[in-house]
């Protein structure tokens, strides 16, 4: 009987002991108990203690992350040695710190100075664990690396991991504004409390570092390139010192985007010429004091010049005097500037994707040697799909830095899923034959190919307020591959993701089989049913959510039209010869390849091609049949989703599984008022029926024309959508 009570009472204690919220906010970081029990034996056997000396605030956030880790995947406490005396033991610090028995130094002279070894060994005939690295942040990276094996489920008995990076510089770019706007960010507001700043630090300052720091991200630029001058002043400069502050341990450093009329508007200057003295003193003491508050500051990230913002040629000098003015004022701090190559003019008469090389090229060997040129992965900006940038495999003797988009602004932002890995991993792999075959963009990016000094890749950040963080589960995945890949630009995006679904929702492996192939495909999918065959652009004006290919602006440059150019003979943009030849500015290669049109692949076919309508492809189909089946295909991807995703209902939490269902349902009706409204409005052109087996459109264009859907998430979706 008394039995009985006490079960009774211990079930409800236990029912009403609320779950564990599964909100996302612990990201790829949940260390939750191993779920194979032999896995769990196997760890539970191979480590037992910890043996970790050294001090350092570096070293103390890899031993807090480390028993964090460990504390939530054994689900049991591990003991603290001070020496391996026991089987299990797990050895960690940099080779200082370790014991003179443990000879790794033939390893750790390979992986540089944020790489990391982890390996089994045996000391004194006990077995165990040793993570080391030549640096207390390449320790703190080994430990997230091994908590990632765990997290994983792979088998830990005979590690030999060494690693190190590819790529110096790993960094994100924040857009984050005063006001705690985040221009094209969709997760809530800044991460950074302006107003609360320098005395309230928020907990999620060293999550968010944390995060970072679990996939080697080792920079921040926390300010909006539309920069405002305000963040220079010494109130601001104490507020992003505080931040600093706690990405440090971590291995951040962090960086400010430098408005260039701030001599002007904060200096009291009459001009903001890059060659005028009294200019050049004011940045360089401007940076003395920045470097005063932040000691290891990285530098300065600039966009001049472009859409609207102030830059050296409003006094007729160069890109080049600009960003070298910057340069000299952070060289004796050892800080380097990241030049923005995001340049386009509307008073410009050639076509917009040739802008920026035209402009940069010409600078090659004009920039200091602590100058970055940051380019977009694109000659146009961030489009679903883009040919890379020409500009990769042009500028020899100027480091050029790769900014990728992670934020999804033309990709569904916060609420269709679309994994990016895909698309990173296709323009890294894509081969400039800048010097022949082979000279991909990944090498122009590590240095390797042109022997660059820095090297540096930039991810404009999708994090926000939002408790996941990313405005979405599946969102995260981006910011994880961004690291990953900056880390190692040539790792495959399938494993990446395969790792991030292990970490973020489960270990069963045809759970995570399904979800990384939707994954997978997902960039595809969305490239379909937005902008397939190489089209670009037709997002709505502004806010770029929805489909709008029949807006025509007095500014063509921002005009749908002028980029699919659709007329009844065809579509497409012909920038081959007899068009404005921004095939020109590629390798002979790749430019013969993408001129050609029996060469040219279909994914770019209509950026570089005006095709007539009744014209065959390669899949035998016309290319109005072809763009008719696409932007179907894209539509079919997402029911395909939908599925994948229900039959992995019982692999993954309430909480989640809910919420990303409710997205995909987002997305499969978004899809469908894409294929609809751009079919529509192209038909106007083709005249061509939408063949019968293909779903018609439901309504006539007039209505997907007055259709109207606002940027911010927070204010009603396009309801009317069928
Ligand atoms: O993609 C475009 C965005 C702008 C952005 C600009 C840029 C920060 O629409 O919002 O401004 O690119 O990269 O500078």
């Amino acid at each position: 009987m008394l039995r009985r009570i006490l079960l009774g009472s211990a079930l409800i204690l236990l029912a009403s002991r609320p779950a564990l919220a599964e909100d996302g906010s612990e990201l790829w970081l949940r260390y939750r108990k191993t779920s194979d029990p032999a896995r769990l034996a196997e760890y539970r056997a191979t480590i037992q203690s910890l043996v970790m000396h050294g001090e350092s605030p570096t070293l103390t956030v890899a031993r807090e992350e480390i028993l964090r880790g460990l504390r939530g995947i054994l689900d049991r406490e591990v003991t603290i040695d001070t020496e391996p005396t026991r089987d299990g033991f797990v050895i960690v610090g940099t080779a200082s710190n370790l014991i003179p028995s443990i000879n790794v130094a033939r390893e750790l002279g390979k992986v540089g100075k944020e790489g990391y070894v982890i390996r089994s060994i045996t000391v004194g005939g006990r077995k165990g664990t040793v993570i080391t690295a030549n640096t207390d942040v390449g320790v703190l990276y080994g430990v997230f690396a091994f908590l990632r094996e765990l997290q994983t489920s792979k088998p830990i008995r005979k590690l030999a991991i060494a690693s190190g990076p590819a790529i110096q510089i790993r960094m994100l770019d924040h857009w984050d504004n005063l006001d705690r706007s985040v221009e094209r960010g969709y997760a809530g507001k800044a991460l950074w409390e302006w107003s609360k700043l320098p005395d309230t630090l928020s907990p999620r300052y060293k999550d968010y570092a944390r995060a970072n720091a679990s996939i080697g991200i080792n920079g921040a630029s926390i300010t909006n390139v539309n920069a405002n001058a305000k963040f220079l002043t010494p109130e601001y400069l104490a507020k992003s010192a505080a931040i600093a502050n706690v990405l440090r341990p971590y291995g951040i450093r962090v960086y400010l985007t430098a408005r260039f009329s701030a001599p002007i508007e904060i200096g009291g200057l009459k001009t903001a010429d890059p060659l005028d003295p009294a200019v050049r003193k004011w940045w360089a003491d401007k940076t003395d004091e920045v470097y005063r508050f932040i000691p290891d500051f990285g530098g300065y990230v600039v966009k001049a010049n472009s859409e609207g913002q102030p830059g050296p040629q409003d006094y007729k000098r160069t890109h080049a005097d600009g960003a070298n003015m910057f340069a000299d004022a952070l060289a004796p701090h050892g800080g380097v500037v990241m030049w923005r190559a995001f340049v386009y003019s509307q008073d410009v008469p050639t076509d917009r994707v040739k802008q920026a090389y035209d402009e940069f090229k010409p600078l090659d060997g004009q920039f200091r040697d602590n100058v970055m040129v940051q380019v977009k992965n694109g000659p146009l900006d961030f489009q679903p799909r883009e040919p890379f940038s020409p500009l990769f495999g042009a500028m020899p003797k100027t480091p050029l830095m790769m900014e990728f988009q992670i934020t999804k602004e033309y990709l569904g932002q916060d609420t269709h899923l679309a994994y990016l890995g895909a698309l990173f991993e296709e323009v890294l792999r894509a081969d400039t034959y800048a010097k022949g075959k082979g000279s991909t963009v990944a090498k122009v990016i590590d240095g390797s190919l042109h022997s660059y000094k820095r090297t540096g890749i930039a991810g404009v950040a999708n994090v926000g307020s939002d408790v996941n963080w990313t405005g979405s589960q599946f969102n995260q995945s981006n910011w994880y591959a961004f690291g990953r890949l900056a880390w190692n630009p040539r790792e495959a995006s399938r494993d990446i993701a395969d790792d991030w679904v292990r970490e973020t929702f489960t270990n069963d492996q045809a759970a995570v089989a399904r979800i990384r192939e939707m994954m997978i495909r997902s960039r595809e999918a969305v490239v379909n049913y937005m902008t397939p065959l190489g089209l670009a652009h037709i997002m709505a004006t502004g806010h770029h959510y929805g489909p709008a290919p029949w807006v025509k602006l007095s500014r063509p440059d921002w005009s749908p039209t002028y980029y699919h150019r659709a007329d009844s003979i065809g579509i497409g943009f012909d920038r081959t010869a007899t068009g404005s030849n921004a095939v020109a500015q590629y390798f002979p290669a790749v430019r013969d390849r993408y001129a050609n049109r029996k060469t040219v692949p279909d994914s770019v076919l209509l950026w570089f091609h005006h095709v007539g309508w009744g014209e065959k492809l390669s899949s035998g189909r016309t290319l109005w049949d072809e763009l008719v089946w696409r932007y179907n295909a894209g539509v079919t991807s997402v029911h395909d989703m939908q599925r994948t995703w229900t039959n992995v209902q019982d692999n993954v939490d309430p909480e989640r599984f809910k919420e990303v269902q409710s997205f995909l349902a987002i997305q499969e009706k978004e899809a469908r008022w894409w294929r609809d409204a751009a079919l529509t409005y192209f038909q106007t052109f083709s005249h061509r029926p939408i063949p019968a087996a293909f779903e018609q459109p439901a309504h006539p264009l007039a209505y997907y024309q007055q259709l109207r859907c606002p940027a911010d998430r927070n204010k009603p979706r396009c309801e009317a959508i069928p």
